[in-house]
């Protein structure tokens, strides 16, 4: 076998990445979002390189899985996935995904391929037509052996598996184990992380089947050459789209082929790291450097994001929200690369006020305004430079860290360089300080950190990269960085590149939320009381009669995190029935007490109506856990609060909101609401 798909790719040379081709039965989630955008980041630094660079990406468009979807759809198989492929490109587009090409195995570029690969093997005598029986589960189209079921279910969607027993072509996968076990072994950099790759290193270990790849119960695939009784096996057909792609409209195969990096997730490993690279050996084709596997993104409560579970979050959704480039900053510095990780929009909130704010957003702001009012926009090389703030070596680490796939890391050296700059200003206070040589070396030398800053974003977040690199007045996007004190600056102001969230975002409205203010100095925000407070959107799950009060329920709520049980004094005034399965926010920091001898832990938010009853507040759509902020106030809450400290930041009803003061309760689903009059406190 060649060696040729080992060697790292040379300066100057070539990157193919891929990413998997999903199953558009259902609409794109969280985890294709998260794939996608890994992979654009490698290609993006790649090409930033100077690599030529090739990012493919696409959909698995056959088998039953897809055939049942379009029938239930009421159409046909290849309308509904014509119809399907648009909103996967319409995701890619959102999301900024650059990618040279979108496969589709419906194409007839890709049957051909994968109808040659099928009788390549055939012909290298690696194929042969059998009987087979077993456990096949529909969602993964795959089949499992009885130790891999897990209480006779998939292991991956604990779903009863189907016995199915039919006629098949088979591949000689079984022979082919000592030698992709060698080549594992001899090739450390082929399967990342590592822990993945000892995984299927001792799963080796163990017998493996020759592999069933044709079906004959149903007809949505592409006919197995000489015998249109069967379709080839969905798992080989998509597997080809890695070469098929490469082939036409204008044959890269040359060019690009053995693809440099596969990303797919941890349930698809077998297919790419054994299944796959045997094929491949077999019909005499270079194997892949490198299989990435990415780790799950997983909903609060750590279950994998799942359309069975019910859990799904549309990225699409979030992207429109909150700005495609905050979702994208998110999941390539919050999920630590190769691992799970759990989706929180608060958290992406957090980050976005925090990191994107506060410290990347001031420190372009306050360099670009004392430019421009101190230097009239124009700072040339010249002065001492000072070394801390070179960007270079970070730029070494960054990029050590990315060739080590570690991009999360790669990011935190880069903020920790953000701050560092920050930190600088704040030691020079050139605001302060009249001396115009010292201010114009300050300036300047942050003005140098920010040229590195916009050129190491671009990967992450290219138009912001493009914004901070406009308003510094240098090129978007660098390859390499040019040395230290040779540019010139002329800065352009333009509005702060990450607003504070002022109000809740629109629902479908593009970019980031529309009404901001931004905040670049001013009093802390964390000594307001409100911040203090923590207040939670929780789920009423048991409603049950207090044994000791007429007046309260004891409610079993569910905060995301955790269970609570709260009693609240709203007998009088709701039917258990117009509680159960309710949304209501809770103060869930409030000081444990005992009332009438159960303990509650926190407080239902509720106001008093016109009719005398009493309501509680309605966070509408948010989710379970979800913080209820206020804009322009942040900071973490305390550990515990007494009801004084609540007192000292009054809630009332205007309009039909919760506001404080005059400022909005809100969730990202929207503002915070109740059924009650003008000035009625909330309590
Ligand atoms: O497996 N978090 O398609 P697919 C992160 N068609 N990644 C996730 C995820 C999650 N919660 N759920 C799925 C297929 N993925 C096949 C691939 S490739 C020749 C054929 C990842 O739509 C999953 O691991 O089920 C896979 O890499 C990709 O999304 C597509 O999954």
């Amino acid at each position: 076998m060649s060696s040729k798909g080992n060697d790292p790719p040379a300066p100057g040379g070539k990157f193919y990445i891929t990413t998997a081709i999903d199953y558009p039965n259902s609409v794109p989630h969280l985890g294709h979002a998260y794939e996608k955008t890994v992979a654009d980041f490698y290609a993006r630094w790649h090409r930033q390189q100077g690599l030529d660079t090739h990012l493919l990406t696409g959909l698995d468009e056959h088998g039953e899985k897809i055939q049942e979807a379009a029938e239930k759809a009421g159409t046909t198989p290849q309308a509904f996935v014509d119809d399907q492929a648009k909103v996967f490109r319409a995701l890619c587009q959102e999301l900024e995904i650059s990618n040279d090409d979108f496969i589709r195995t419906s194409e007839p570029r890709h049957h051909r391929f994968a109808a040659e690969l099928f009788a390549r093997l055939q012909a290298r005598g690696d194929v042969y037509f059998g009987n087979y029986e077993g456990d096949y589960c529909i969602s993964c189209e795959s089949f499992y052996t009885d130790s891999q079921l897990q209480d006779g279910k998939c292991p991956i969607h604990g779903r009863p598996t189907e016995r199915v027993k039919e006629e098949s072509y088979f591949f000689r996968l079984g022979k082919y184990r000592p030698w992709i076990q060698e080549h594992i072994r001899s090739h450390p950099e082929f399967i990342y992380p590592e822990e993945r790759r000892n995984e299927i290193l001792s799963r080796l270990d163990e017998e493996v089947r020759d592999l069933s790849i044709s079906r004959c119960t149903f007809n949505w695939g592409i006919p197995v050459p000489g015998d249109s009784r069967h379709v080839i096996y969905v798992w080989f057909d998509a597997l080809s789209n890695y070469i098929s792609a490469l082939l036409s409209p204008r044959n890269l195969y040359e060019r690009f082929w053995p693809a440099d990096v596969h990303v797919i997730g941890k349930d698809i490993i077998w297919f790419h790291t054994v299944i796959w690279p045997c094929i491949l050996h077999s019909a005499g084709h270079p194997l892949p450097r490198q299989v990435y596997v990415h780790g799950f993104i997983l909903d609060r409560e750590g279950r994998k994001m799942a359309k069975h579970l019910g859990n799904v979050v549309d990225p699409l959704e979030v992207a429109r929200r909150h700005g495609p480039e905050v979702l994208r900053y998110y999941f390539l510095r919050a999920f630590a690369s190769g691992l799970d990780g759990k989706f929180s929009l608060e958290e992406l909130i957090e980050r976005y006020h925090g990191e994107l704010g506060n410290d990347l957003g001031n420190l372009i702001l306050r360099v670009v305004k004392l430019v421009e009012s101190k230097f009239a926009g124009c700072l040339a090389p010249g002065g001492a430079v000072e070394a801390d703030l070179d960007p270079l070596p970070v730029e070494e680490e960054y990029a050590r860290l990315v060739e080590r796939r570690e991009h999360h890391r790669a990011l935190e050296a880069l903020w920790a360089f953000i701050r560092k700059t920050n930190a600088y200003l704040n030691e020079r206070a050139p605001w302060k300080e009249s001396d115009s040589r010292a201010n114009a070396r300050t300036l300047y030398n942050a003005l140098e950190a920010l040229r590195g800053i916009a050129s190491l974003l671009a990967p992450v977040m290219p138009r912001t990269a493009a914004a901070v690199a406009e308003q510094i007045g240098i090129p978007p996007a660098p390859g390499s960085l040019a040395a230290f004190g040779q540019t010139a600056y002329r800065v352009v102001r333009k509005g702060p590149l990450f607003p504070r969230l002022e109000a809740p975002p629109a629902a479908g409205a593009g970019g980031l939320p529309p009404a901001a203010h931004p905040q670049p100095s001013g009093p802390p925000a964390e000594s307001d009381p409100f911040s203090w407070l923590d207040l939670r959107v929780g789920l009423i799950e048991e409603v049950k009669e207090h044994p000791n009060a007429d007046s309260l329920y004891v409610l079993t709520v569910n905060l995301g995190s955790e269970r609570r049980t709260v009693c609240a004094g709203l007998r009088k005034h709701l039917q258990p029935q117009e509680l159960e399965r309710r949304k209501v926010v809770v103060l869930a920091n409030l000081k444990p007490a005992k009332l009438r001898g159960l303990e509650s832990r926190g407080m239902i938010l509720a106001t008093d109506r016109r009719d005398g009853k009493v309501a509680p507040v309605d966070p509408g759509q948010a989710a379970v856990g979800e913080r209820v902020q206020v804009s322009g106030i942040a900071g973490p809450a305390k550990p515990a609060i007494t009801l004084k400290d609540f007192e000292k930041t009054p809630l009332r009803m205007k309009g039909g909101r919760v506001v404080y003061g005059e400022k909005p309760l809100w969730t990202s689903a929207g503002e915070v609401g109740c059924e009650a009059a003008d000035g009625a406190t909330v309590r």
